[in-house]
């Protein structure tokens, strides 16, 4: 995001938006930012990251000055604090959708996904005393192979703007809209867990964000972490 959109845009009210060139990572800098007293919904943004990261270690690939990377601070953390990543993930695609038209979907847990292909990632980490920090990726210029992006007619300020502007909007509880958008559900999937592999019929999602999946021997599991491979075409 150019530094000049930053400046001269109007942010929705009450989120606290400060965009700086290149930096480590959103999400560390918003963590030691809560520690010294950031406010709730200091939001973050970066035209570059040099340590960008995803989940379990992972990381997050973007050129500079191509792709929404963002964070966003919450001190009010509700009673399932992934309640905080699933709203975010809900107005990610809601944003999408009212910037672009593209029909994008969520994959659990909290992938952005446009056409099968992976648009956008969310990793949420929790700071010292309580307040969570929301970092979000969203590809607008540039992909990596197998990935999908928005496209080069697409301001990263104006995603950002309808991403906080999409999370205004939502209703109290989110859980309805969050299996709404959540192509997972009903389809055969490979989860990938840090032990092992599970095949299985995703059937939903419980209120504390563990992914449920019926197995061939219709056993029920309870997903907390994985990674889904979405097996096959959903059957309607
Ligand atoms: C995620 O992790 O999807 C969470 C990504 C969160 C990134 C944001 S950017 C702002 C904030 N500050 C940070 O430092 N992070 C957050 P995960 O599900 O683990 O996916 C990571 C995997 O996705 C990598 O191992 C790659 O295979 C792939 N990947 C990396 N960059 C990508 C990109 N731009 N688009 C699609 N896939 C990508």
């Amino acid at each position: 995001m150019p530094a000049s959109d930053h400046v001269r845009r109007e942010w929705p009210a009450g989120w606290h938006v400060r965009y700086v060139e290149t930096t480590g990572s959103t999400n560390a800098d918003l963590l030691a930012a809560a520690t010294a007293g950031a406010p709730d919904r200091s939001v973050l943004a970066t035209g570059h990251q040099t340590a960008g990261r995803g989940r379990l270690d992972r990381r997050w690939e973007a050129p500079p000055g191509t792709n929404l990377l963002v964070s966003i601070l919450f001190r009010h953390v509700p009673e399932i604090p992934g309640d905080l990543t699933r709203r975010v993930g809900v107005a990610a695609v809601d944003a999408v959708r009212s910037t672009t038209g593209a029909d994008a979907v969520l994959k659990w847990p909290n992938d952005v996904m446009l056409e099968g292909r992976k648009l956008g990632g969310i990793l949420a980490q929790r700071a010292t005393g309580g307040p969570v920090v929301v970092g979000l990726g969203l590809n607008v210029g540039w992909a990596p192979e197998g990935a999908a992006r928005l496209g080069d007619g697409v301001a990263v300020a104006d995603v950002l703007a309808a991403v906080l502007a999409a999370y205004d909007a939502l209703p109290a509880d989110v859980h309805d809209r969050y299996l709404q958008l959540l192509d997972t559900i009903g389809r055969e999937v490979v989860v990938e867990l840090p032990d092992g592999e599970l095949a299985g019929r995703a059937v939903d999602v419980e209120r504390d964000g563990r992914l449920v999946v019926i197995d061939a021997c219709a056993v029920t599991h309870r997903i907390d972490v994985g990674d889904v491979v979405h097996a096959r075409t959903r059957e309607e």
